[in-house]
């Protein structure tokens, strides 16, 4: 089961090498400005490249249950820390509530109940760090690509972000609030959940209760936890940075592909 992701792997960083190659060159004959832009163009080669030899619509490897790691690592922001994410804790959440706006025919938001009574999907898949860590775990939640349909996409939102909870750096003016994005393949991929139960058991404080994000073909960091609002947008150009996350803001790249 291993040796399929591996061959992914391979072929993934093959082809990132080849673009990085490439783009070597354009480094040598542009200016700052223009390189900037060619490594973006390049991100999205990578992607289509990817897109179109991986299969699109794939399924990200699951695991046997015996499989599940004994520790899962922590990491990351392992407690927002913050009055009012301490209020929720203190109350099971029960006045949290996800918010689904932007780009939607019908924005609403959902109760941690009444997110538990949506349709949901259950699944045991390895979850890899770019730090070299990897480990394997159970999880349950929403299928986001429902909850979006019930809000109805407008024909305009190409991005769903993902907004947390918890701030990893010093600024207080949001700038360095965590938060993600996928696009709308990934968004209606049947594996990408918002997941409440870890493990069989509620997620916990560590693991980015109330809920976190599962989009199993992509790197750690796509993982958003503590996730406060999902918002659909038509450019990641306005939000913080403008490159589509809080790694992403500080060089990790967008797509993020396993
Ligand atoms: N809100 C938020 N989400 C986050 C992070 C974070 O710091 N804050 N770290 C990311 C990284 S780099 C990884 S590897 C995983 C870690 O998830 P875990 O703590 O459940 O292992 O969460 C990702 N999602
Ligand atoms: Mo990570």
């Amino acid at each position: 089961m291993i040796w399929p992701t591996l061959n992914r792997r391979r072929l993934a960083a093959l082809l990132a090498t080849s673009t990085a190659t490439g783009f070597a060159a354009c480094d040598r004959i542009t200016d700052d400005d223009k390189v900037s832009r060619a490594v973006g163009v390049g991100e999205v080669l990578t992607r289509t490249a990817q897109r179109a030899i991986l299969t699109p619509g794939q399924m990200a490897p699951e695991y046997a249950e015996s499989q599940i790691s004994k520790w899962f690592k922590p990491n990351g922001t392992t407690d927002p820390s913050s009055e009012l994410y301490d209020q929720h804790v203190k109350d099971g959440f029960k006045d949290w509530k996800l918010g689904i706006t932007g780009l939607v025919d019908r924005p609403f938001s959902l109760s941690i109940d009444q997110l538990r009574a949506q349709p949901s999907r259950t699944q045991i898949t390895r979850h890899d760090c770019v730090e070299g860590w990897s480990c394997i775990g159970k999880w349950k939640g929403a299928k986001l690509g429902e909850i979006l349909t019930r809000a109805g996409l407008k024909k305009e939102a190409k991005f769903i972000v993902f907004h947390c909870f918890d701030s990893l750096g010093e600024a207080t003016d949001g700038s360095d609030d965590y938060y993600e994005s996928i696009g709308l393949a990934d968004a209606f991929h049947p594996q990408t959940i918002l997941a409440y139960d870890m493990n069989d058991a509620p997620l916990g404080t560590q693991h980015g209760a109330p809920i976190r994000l599962r989009v199993e073909r992509h790197l750690g960091y796509k993982q958003a936890k503590y996730v406060t609002g999902i918002e659909a947008v038509a450019s990641l150009d306005h939000l913080h940075g403008g490159h589509g996350g809080y790694w992403e803001d500080r060089g990790y790249e967008w797509y993020g592909g396993i």
